[in-house]
């Protein structure tokens, strides 16, 4: 049977890397074998891609540039990770996919949002998340979060307030409009909230019994 492929979105710092932890625990001790992988990267040539898109000056690449890598990327970690995981039955969980594409080089980087469609789907064609969670958190504190993490900030992290505010916006447009794919999960809430509320939606969308 295929497996399942759920993507974790939202702004900088609001929990994916800490929730796919936890669904990762509750997904293997029903049985699963769980991929869990990440955007840019997740594959040894879209981790090279990613040390591209992540490392230098904010303006090192402009939007279209970006969404071209991060499209490179993309191909290459579906085709040798995340495809041939689904064939195995595997669940593989994703922090970011291509709804950060649409938020980061769409809306906050001002391409037409069209233009990136067409780039999808000569990519990937109609390849999808069967479900993605939306982590919803004020882009101030998701940027303080990781700032307290006491990490060097990424070029997307350097971006204005203004640019991480029209992210946030872009997150709940791609949830509203596709609410049988996306749900949208409350992130200022504790860590085991957060966990309770995704876990809910997997159960009623994907059969998940935990
Ligand atoms: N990008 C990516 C694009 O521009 N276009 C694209 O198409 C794609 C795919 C990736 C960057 O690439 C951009 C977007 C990104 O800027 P990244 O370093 O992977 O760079 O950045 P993020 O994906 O934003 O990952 P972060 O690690 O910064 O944030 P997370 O994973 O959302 O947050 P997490 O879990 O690490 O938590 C951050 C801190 O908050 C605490 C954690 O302990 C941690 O210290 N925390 C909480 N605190 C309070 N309450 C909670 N509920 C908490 N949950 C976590």
């Amino acid at each position: 049977m295929r497996g399942r492929f759920i993507s974790l979105e939202g702004g900088e710092g609001a929990g994916k890397t800490t929730l796919i932890e936890r669904l990762r625990q509750s997904l293997l001790s029903q049985g699963h074998e769980v991929v869990v992988t990440r955007e840019p990267g997740g594959t040894p040539g879209a981790e090279d891609l990613r040390t591209l898109l992540l490392t230098g000056a904010a303006d090192r690449w402009t939007a279209m540039t970006e969404a071209l890598l991060m499209y490179a990327a993309r191909v290459d970690h579906v085709e040798r990770l995340i495809e041939p995981a689904l064939q195995r039955g595997a669940w593989v969980l994703s922090d970011r996919f291509s709804d950060s594409t649409i938020a980061y080089q769409g809306t906050g980087g001002g391409i037409d949002l069209d233009r990136i469609r067409t780039i999808h789907l000569a990519a990937l064609g109609d390849f999808a998340p069967d479900l993605t969670l939306i982590l919803d958190l004020d882009p101030l504190v998701g940027l303080r979060r990781t700032v307290e993490r006491g990490e060097d900030p990424t070029r997307f992290e350097m971006f204005d307030t203004e640019f991480h505010t029209r992210l946030r916006a872009a997150f709940t447009e791609i949830a509203h409009s596709e609410p049988q794919r996306c749900v949208l999960i409350d992130a200022s809430k504790s860590p085991d909230d957060v966990f309770e509320m995704a876990l809910s939606h997997m159960r009623e969308r994907l059969e998940v019994k935990a």
